[in-house]
């Protein structure tokens, strides 16, 4: 299998997660976003990361990527047998993609990317409305949902956490931390998430691509 993207990208790091999780082998070929050659359109029509390769079988959107491999590779199940608990699974997939990731991109984007890689000058009033405003009211949405212990749904990670992590840890390289104080449950299993093999392998892989973002060097991976 083979996952066209950046590792930087919440989007690919969610893929990425999800095989790392199953224990799957893959080959990852570093794709930035927005790349429009005829080659990556072809598996991805809007230019966006993360794109994937089974074979001659092609598709993009992270989402609809990780439904492939759960359903071609069911062990280590990522979504919850329980239908209740399962259409509550994808729907936090689906309000981290749509509600969290803008939010933290905008920090990524904002206090990483603008001023060490494209040299621009850093909206401030773009990431305080993020960080005061945006971010909080999402937070306290995820703060009733999120476990005492655990994660998202039961003693083994899945696709809740996988996606809901993913888009944090960008906010977080943006120097963004969740107030411990007002958010206690989501503080702890944003933690705990991070703290699992898959996510510590990866990190540790990423740290190397954000030094080089640092240094205004190409993103290497
Ligand atoms: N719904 C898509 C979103 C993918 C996405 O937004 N990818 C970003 C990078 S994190 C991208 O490629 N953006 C390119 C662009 O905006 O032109 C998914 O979950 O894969």
């Amino acid at each position: 299998m083979k996952v066209y993207g950046a590792t930087i990208s919440p989007n690919v790091r969610k893929v990425l997660a999800a095989l790392e999780i199953k224990g799957l082998e893959y080959e990852q070929i570093t794709v930035l976003p927005a790349t429009k050659t005829p080659e990556f359109l072809a598996i991805s029509p809007r230019g966006f990361i993360p794109a994937f390769g089974d074979g001659d079988f092609h598709i993009s959107d992270s989402s609809i990527i990780i439904d492939y491999i759960e359903g071609t590779h069911p062990e280590t199940p990522l979504i919850p047998s329980n239908l209740q608990d399962r259409a509550k699974s994808r729907w936090l997939e689906e309000y981290a993609g749509s509600v969290l990731f803008p939010a933290c991109a905008t920090i990524f984007s904002e206090v990483v990317l603008q001023p060490n890689f494209y040299k621009q000058i850093t909206d401030e009033a773009r990431v305080a409305t993020a960080v005061n405003e945006t971010l909080p009211a999402i937070l306290d949405y995820l703060e009733d949902l999120s476990p005492e212990n655990g994660f998202f749904f039961g003693d083994k990670i899945g696709l809740a956490d996988i996606s809901v992590v993913s888009p944090i840890i960008n906010a977080e390289f943006g120097k963004f931390r969740i107030d411990e104080a007002r958010w206690p449950k989501m503080a702890t299993v944003v933690k705990r998430i991070k703290a699992h093999p898959a996510f510590v392998k990866l990190l540790k892989a990423e740290a190397k691509t954000i030094a080089g973002i640092l240094k205004g060097e190409l993103i290497a991976s």
